[in-house]
């Protein structure tokens, strides 16, 4: 096999060597082994063909991978896997403003695409704290949500075309940028979140959109876990939002001390919301605060006076994930209906105040999407491995809460080797091997990622 990709690549498109087989090897996760035999870096869609035609007559396993920000394990090699990184395939190859469509290479970065539709005088929604290295084709193959869903939806609502290369080698073009396309099966979708186990990403036609009005940002105290969502559900009445996250003061006082910021109001409270919107909406923004305060839902708050300051504000919900980075923490990305969300609280805070006495637990999430992150920090005395032994054991009874809800394990962070024991609390046996059936059709010898979302 190692000689085959001599051929199929040039010296500075393969690399062997023991540091960039742990770069490329993994992604954010830090509880699996790193160990792929070579990373290839593609320059061309019929570079990649010619790469998976190969491995599918030899049976070599290839993972794909992007800007290697994933949280779920689903661009780690493990096994002795050949790693394609599309750092190569990094070029915006088309703009059309009548369609307002952009093509992008699969390695395109998405903060490149967001900078390039403000070029344009237009706007790349879909945004989250790692936009500065996750790549277009991992967004699309995870599907990535962010902080902006709750007015723009999730990168699947900007995918207008895709060219992919499946399991056999062929290229398929699903849905040529076209807005109206009744011909049967969307096979775009299909690809959407399917984290390369169908077929890899090589292009993508994403939609851009007018750019928002300037934004104004709140930060609010709030005082129990519960009151949250009668404050999302308050401005809500009044106010059209584009974002409404939360953290706890636990999240807080980690990213303030990672980031060395100041704590945005005078006072602590137990939680915060994060809030934006635009200009139309200050008025009853400032309203429906007043409203909350009186209710005794919000202790304290704050609003942005410059884009400056929003900014700021942003980085005290943006900046926790990267700040509990060195507790080794043991996450879960779960989301639920709305409806459903103040009992799920209440059972999965009990539940996890019962089980982790000894953990600090750090919540934040994007509650206005009904999606919640709970993170446990592990304690510096103690082992990983028992550690996350520990949060294993826990997670089935976090995962029937979800279940009985109609909830899902994986909001937005796919499921990739971490959640794969955990797919049915979500998915159904049936629907489990519909997807396996697909995964025959499309990637018959099962090279395309193989391990990841199920075995
Ligand atoms: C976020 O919302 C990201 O900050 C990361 O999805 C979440 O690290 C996490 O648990
Ligand atoms: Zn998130």
């Amino acid at each position: 096999m190692p000689q085959a990709l001599d051929e199929l690549f040039s010296d500075k498109q393969l690399k062997r060597d023991s540091e960039s087989l742990q770069r490329w090897g993994c992604d954010r996760t830090s509880s699996f082994d790193i160990a792929p035999s070579a990373i290839v870096f593609p320059e061309s869609v019929a570079e990649v063909q010619a790469l998976v035609r190969y491995a599918k007559e030899e049976g070599v396993a290839l993972v794909p991978s992007g800007g290697r920000t994933g949280l779920s394990g689903g661009a780690v090699a493990s096994h002795g896997e050949v790693v394609v990184s599309f750092d190569r395939m990094n070029k915006i190859l088309e703009f059309n403003a009548t369609d307002r469509l952009v093509t992008c290479q699969a390695g395109v970065i998405t903060q490149t695409l967001q900078e390039f539709a403000v070029e344009k005088g237009l706007f790349y929604p879909v945004d989250f704290a790692s936009a500065g290295s996750s790549q277009i084709g991992g967004n699309v193959a995870t599907n990535a949500g962010g902080i902006k869903v709750i007015r723009y939806g999730l990168t699947r609502d900007w995918v207008a075309g895709l060219r992919v290369v499946t399991g056999d080698g062929e290229l398929i073009d699903c849905n040529q940028g076209l807005i109206k396309n009744a011909t049967g099966y969307d096979l775009r979708h299909l690809f959407i979140g399917s984290e390369g186990t169908l077929g890899f990403i090589v292009e993508a036609d994403m939609r851009l959109t007018r750019q928002p009005q300037p934004q104004y940002v709140m930060v609010l105290g709030v005082r129990q876990f519960g009151d949250i969502l009668k404050v999302l559900a308050h401005f809500q009445e009044s106010v059209s939002l584009s974002a409404f996250e939360f953290f706890s003061e636990t999240a807080l006082q980690k990213v303030i001390a990672h980031r060395d910021l100041q704590r945005p109001l005078a006072g602590s409270a137990d939680f915060y919301a994060l809030i934006e919107f635009d200009e139309t909406a200050l008025d009853a923004a400032s309203r429906a605060f007043e409203e909350v305060l009186a209710n005794g839902w919000v202790s304290d708050g704050v609003m942005s006076q410059s884009q400056a300051q929003a900014a700021a504000l942003w980085q005290l919900r943006e900046g926790i994930s990267e700040s509990i980075a060195e507790f080794t923490p043991y996450k879960n990305d779960l989301s639920v209906r709305v409806s459903q969300m103040p009992g799920f609280i209440d059972d999965v805070d009990a539940l996890v105040r019962a089980s982790y006495p000894d953990f600090e637990v750090c919540w934040y999430g994007h509650i206005g999407d009904g999606n919640l992150h709970l993170n446990i920090l592990k304690p510096a005395d103690l082992d990983v491995t028992e550690f996350f032994a520990r949060c294993h054991e826990i997670s089935p009874r976090i995962f029937e809460q979800v279940s009985a809800r109609n909830g899902s394990i994986s909001a937005e962070h796919g499921v990739g080797l971490l959640k794969r024991d955990f797919l049915g609390y979500t998915r159904s046996k049936s629907e489990v091997a519909i997807m396996q059936a697909v995964k025959k059709i499309l990637d018959p010898a099962a090279i395309m990622n193989p391990g990841k979302l199920f075995q």
